[in-house]
Order: C-alpha cells, then sequence, then structure tokens
C-alpha cells in the first residue's frame, strides 16, 4: 500500500474509534451502490419516493426545518495567525478550534455508519483537479456527492496517485444549531463540519473544499477558485467564446449559465452552451489567457423560481434521476415549487399547504442533479484543459443606482469593481434577506484567507504576458419606484453578453463615464425586447450624487482591511471618486471596431 493511501487508512481508523462508529463503509461510486443507499433512505424516511410517473429516480429530502441554508455565523477559518484569516471570516485558533469540535464528534456515530467517501473535483483526468476524502454519517450527503463530484474508485486512485488530498470530516451530529460549527483549516488542508446537513455546510467537496480551501491552495500556487458560473456563447459565425461570472449566492448563476436565448437571437444562430454553475478554478495557460475548469460535476440549484419561462433548460434536467430538498409536493406526489404551474398540496415540511404558514417550498430549496442532464452542457466541460476565458462578469442584487451593465477601464478596475461589490442578502445564508451587503466577488462567505490579501493576489494576474479577459459589472435586479424590476433578465441577459463579447472583440460601441464604459441604447442588440424606454434610460444612466456616496461607501469597506489592503486598490477608488467629483464633462462616445 503507497502511503498516501495507509495515511488515508490511518485517519479513517482514528475516526471511526473517535466517532465509536458502528460499521465503515468505503463508497465506490457505482450506481448499485447509489441505488442501496436511496432503498435504505426510502425505509428510514430519509428520502421520499416521488411520482414515477412524472419523475422516474427522482427523491425528495426534508431538512430539520432548523438546517435549512449555509449558517456563516457558525462557519470559521481557523488559521495560526489570525491576520490570515482577515476581517471577512470568523476565526479560532487551531488548537481550540480543533478542541472545542472534536468534543462534539466523540462517539457521534455510535449507531451509524460512517462512510468515506472518496472524490475528485474536476474531471478525473484535468491537471487542474484536486482530490479530496470526505467521511460522513449521512447517507443523503454521499448520494448527493456523488451527483456533485467525481466520486469513489477512480479518485481513490488518484489519491493513490498523488499521495494528497483534502481531508474532510463531516457528522450531522444531532442537527443542534447550539451544536452545530462549519470549521476550515486551511494549513492543514482539514475540514470538519458538524451539526448540519444541509448543502454547503455538509456536502465538504462544494464551498469547503471547492472554494474555501482551494482559495488557500491557488494563492499559494498562482491560481484563482472563484464563485462563478463557466457558459459558453456561440456567435452566428459558430464561434464559442467563454464568460466567468461571479453572483452571490441565489442572484443568478444558473439561470445564466443555461439561459435560452430570446427568440431573435436564437433564429439567428446564438446558442449557450453550459461549462458550470456555481465554481470556477482558473488559471493562466501558456498562451496567456485564463483557462477555467467547473471543479464540480453536477448542480445543487435554487427551486423557487425556475420555470418553463425563466430556465427551460434547468427544468428540463430535473424530471429522472434528480434529488430535491425542501421543495413542497403537489396530491400526485410531484415536486412543487412557487414559480411553477399547478397547486401545492404539502409544504416543504410535509403539512398539509396552507398559504398562512408562507411559501410552500423553502425560498431555498433546491435541486441536485448531474450536468450531464442539462440539455445545454457544453462538449467542453469534461474538457480536463478548461476552457479559455474572454470576460469576467461581476454582479449583485441591487434595487438602485448600478446600471445594467459596466466596462471596466483596465484589470485594476475591474478588480476594484469585484472588490466592491454590493448585493441584497438571499434566503442561501441563515439570517435576513434583503440586506445590502459588500460580498466581494460573491465570495465573501466562501474566501479562505484573508480579503486583502486575496485582492492583491487577483491584482498580481496583470503581469508580462498576461492576455486577461476583460473584466464587467452587471446587475439585472435594479427596480422600478413601482417596485417591479427594470430589466426583463433571464434569457434577455443574453443580449448584454452579447455587447459585453462585443467590446471583448472591438465591435461594439460604449460611452466614456467616470464609473466605466456602458451601452448607449443603440449599442445594445434590443430587437424584440419589450422594455419601456425610461425603463431602458434609467437602466444605463450614471447617478452622479448616488455614486459619489456609493465611492464613499467603498472607501469606507476597503478601510477595514487596514494596511494590507494593496495601494493599487485604495488608488482605483481615488482616481474614480476624483473623476466623480470633477465637474460633469460631455458623455465621450467610444468609436466601435
Ligand atoms: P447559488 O446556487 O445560491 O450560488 O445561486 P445562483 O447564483 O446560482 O442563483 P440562481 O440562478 O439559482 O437564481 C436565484 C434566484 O434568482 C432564482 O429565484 C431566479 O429565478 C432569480 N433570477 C435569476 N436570474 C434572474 C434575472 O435575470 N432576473 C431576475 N429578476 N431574477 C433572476
Ligand atoms: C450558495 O449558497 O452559494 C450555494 C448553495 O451554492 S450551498 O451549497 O448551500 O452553499
Ligand atoms: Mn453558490
Amino acid at each position: 500500500m503507497t502511503s498516501s493511501l495507509a495515511a488515508l487508512n490511518r485517519w479513517v481508523e482514528d475516526v471511526a474509534r473517535h466517532t465509536q462508529a458502528a460499521e465503515v463503509h468505503w463508497c465506490d461510486g457505482t450506481q448499485q451502490e447509489y441505488d442501496a443507499l436511496v432503498a435504505q433512505m426510502h425505509a428510514t424516511g430519509g428520502l421520499i419516493a416521488l411520482n414515477p410517473a412524472t419523475h422516474s429516480r427522482c427523491h425528495l429530502h426534508r431538512s430539520h426545518p432548523g438546517d435549512v441554508a449555509r449558517v456563516e455565523h457558525l462557519t470559521y477559518v481557523c488559521t495560526r495567525e489570525r491576520d490570515d484569516a482577515g476581517p471577512n471570516n470568523h476565526w479560532m485558533a487551531p488548537d481550540a478550534a480543533h478542541a472545542k469540535i472534536d468534543a462534539l464528534f466523540a462517539g457521534c456515530m455510535k449507531d451509524r455508519t460512517l462512510y468515506v467517501v472518496p472524490y475528485c473535483m474536476g474531471p478525473i483526468d484535468s491537471p487542474l483537479a484536486r482530490c479530496g476524502v470526505e467521511i460522513t454519517d449521512s447517507p443523503y450527503v454521499v448520494a448527493n456527492m456523488r451527483l456533485m463530484t467525481r466520486m469513489g474508485a477512480q479518485a481513490l486512485a488518484r489519491i493513490e496517485r498523488e499521495g494528497r488530498f483534502v481531508k474532510g470530516l463531516h457528522s450531522i451530529g444531532e442537527l443542534d444549531p447550539e451544536r452545530r460549527f462549519i470549521m476550515h483549516f486551511p494549513e492543514e488542508l482539514t475540514i470538519k463540519s458538524y451539526g448540519s446537513g444541509y448543502g454547503g455546510n455538509a456536502l465538504l467537496g462544494k464551498k469547503c473544499h471547492a472554494l474555501r480551501i482551494a482559495s488557500w491552495q491557488a494563492r499559494q500556487e498562482g491560481w484563482l477558485a472563484e464563485h462563478m458560473l463557466i457558459v459558453g456563447i456561440e456567435n452566428p459565425q459558430g464561434q464559442t467564446h467563454y464568460v466567468a461570472a461571479a453572483f452571490p449566492s441565489a442572484c443568478g448563476k444558473t439561470n445564466l449559465s443555461m439561459l435560452i436565448p430570446p427568440e431573435g437571437m436564437r433564429r439567428k444562430g446564438w446558442k449557450v452552451w453550459t461549462v458550470g454553475d456555481d465554481i470556477c478554478w482558473m488559471q493562466p495557460g501558456a498562451d496567456g489567457r485564463l483557462w477555467a475548469i467547473n471543479p464540480e460535476a453536477g448542480f445543487f440549484g435554487v427551486a423557487p423560481g425556475t420555470s418553463a419561462r425563466t430556465n427551460a433548460n434547468a427544468l428540463a434536467m430535473l424530471d429522472h434521476d434528480t434529488i430535491f430538498t425542501n421543495v413542497a409536493l403537489t396530491a400526485d406526489g410531484q415536486p412543487w415549487w412557487e414559480g411553477l404551474p399547478g397547486e401545492p398540496a404539502f409544504d416543504w415540511q410535509g403539512r398539509p399547504h396552507d398559504a398562512a404558514h408562507g411559501p410552500a417550498a423553502h425560498p431555498n430549496s433546491r435541486f441536485t442533479v448531474s450536468a450531464r442532464q442539462c440539455p445545454s452542457f457544453s462538449p467542453h466541460g469534461e474538457n480536463p484543459q478548461g476552457v479559455p476565458i474572454s470576460a469576467i462578469v461581476f454582479g449583485g442584487r441591487r434595487e438602485h443606482l448600478v446600471p445594467l451593465v459596466v466596462e471596466a477601464h483596465d484589470w485594476a478596475h475591474g478588480v476594484l469593481l469585484g472588490a466592491a461589490m454590493g448585493s441584497e442578502t438571499t434566503a442561501a445564508a441563515a439570517g435576513a434577506v434583503g440586506v445590502l451587503r459588500r460580498d466581494s466577488m460573491a465570495m465573501k462567505p466562501f474566501c479562505g484567507y484573508n480579503f486583502a490579501d486575496y485582492f492583491a493576489h487577483w491584482l498580481s494576474f496583470d503581469r508580462p504576458g498576461a492576455r486577461l479577459p476583460k473584466i464587467f459589472q452587471v446587475n439585472w435586479f435594479r427596480k422600478g419606484t413601482d417596485g417591479r424590476f427594470l430589466w426583463p433578465g433571464f434569457g434577455d441577459n443574453l443580449r448584454v453578453l452579447e455587447w459585453i463579447l462585443g467590446r471583448c472583440e472591438n465591435t461594439a460601441g460604449a460611452a466614456e463615464t467616470p464609473i466605466g464604459r456602458l451601452p448607449r441604447p443603440q449599442d445594445l442588440d434590443l430587437d424584440g425586447l419589450a422594455v419601456d424606454p425610461a425603463a431602458l434610460n434609467a437602466l444605463l444612466a450614471v447617478d452622479r450624487d448616488g455614486w459619489r456616496a456609493e465611492l464613499a461607501g467603498i472607501g469606507e469597506y476597503l478601510d477595514s482591511y487596514g494596511a494590507r489592503l494593496p495601494a493599487r486598490l485604495r488608488a482605483e477608488q481615488h482616481r474614480i471618486a476624483a473623476a466623480l467629483a470633477a465637474p460633469t464633462a460631455p458623455v465621450r462616445a467610444l468609436a466601435s471596431g
């Protein structure tokens, strides 16, 4: 046996002893194993079979009602130096953290099977992929990991070859919020998560490994681990350009990654290819471009709002081999959520539906499904080299101020756009919804180290020989005084991507403004779009007073990172603040072409 497998065996034995596991099961990742786990969960009530006539091999899982989202206040980054975790993370000293959480794990698997889940994040033969092993006592987690990662024998073989893996220890514990922690030890490539069975808290390959631990490794090794979708946009000439886009949780990544072009654009020949919907690992290639892979193999997507109008590609993949979590049920056992036609009979907690209880599906209810089921899944979705990125997009949920789209002047300005991102909070994390907060690069909950160092790392990619993507900011969520969205969103967002790619190719026009370059209405393809001219003006306007206040807020935010903040970022903030303070210059149009 190689030393890496010996180390893995020793760790499994130690954990089995400490947790007093009743049994140990090494997962091989086969369909038979998955089917057996599902059958067992049907027997225990951990899964409920859905209507086999409409949703074959689909299942519903109902979480504990107090365990329905990520818990940022219980999520820690435990580095030796507090400043390495930074003001953007909760911190605990590693020794204290281990002691605290190990005490919770003591004896916690007494009547449970301990599952050993070897997994690979990224195509199994990709040089950019990384492996991990999750130990868990939740068969629901195992089933989800099989859909979300390359799990089982092949991953174990790669671990044996490479001799390196991320260790993740998970137990649902008592599902008691008072006995719940999600702890990361980046210096030890270790994760320990106790007391939650939900998504990002429990499927440790996802946010814990592929973002928090990976972002730490990426900084040391010169790459990027980001909360980004990856989408290929094929133009009518048959050329495909790839875009990576960071939006905070529940702000539109899944939807953008698989959008269906509006009718007119579809007729002209535009196509959209999904590479990933949540996480992107990028690395400079020999040609100086950034090459990206999706480390995941499946989607853990937000159910509410997913409909034939908004995301027909998602709906089409959800009628077989899908696990649903916390959705409602129709009378004939079909999954249901707000946005779908028909009527719910039972809410997400299994109670007869009563509107007085609130929405029938939990606002953070989700589907887990293999990416291969996505009708728009890219032929390069499993390419071990990844895909070259032409544009990076940052977007938040901003009711006011932020225009539909802005192009950064250069890389440093783009990094500031990302760092300054604000967004109204959503149901993806426990806590208040709709509160504006800074969520730099959509990584506030996921960056495994000090944001000041992270911004510096981003800036460092601008170096001789680099052929970097252009950076843009978008906002699909502007609202009018009547509280309605000004922009139709969803498929029509392709119109904005067309402009973005036109800017990359130098074929689309723009107007220069103090906050960056904006399209004029004539620069956008609005063919067949029913949008009110006043709404369009509002979407493309720069409210100088509002932006002066915004830049002051951004300055305060940057100050919160103290002396570690890169001076270059501060200089960008000063440059834009100064441009906004200058007397209004006439808007200067940039010629296209
Ligand atoms: P995570 O999986 O939490 O990281 O979220 P995500 O960024 O993938 O978000 P997702 O695409 O699942 O969208 C979340 C919610 O935003 C859903 O309810 C969507 O219907 C809604 N949404 C997505 N795109 C748009 C858009 O262009 N306009 C509007 N108004 N809503 C949108
Ligand atoms: C998010 O919250 O950004 C998600 C869902 O993608 S979870 O896996 O629960 O983190
Ligand atoms: Mn996410």
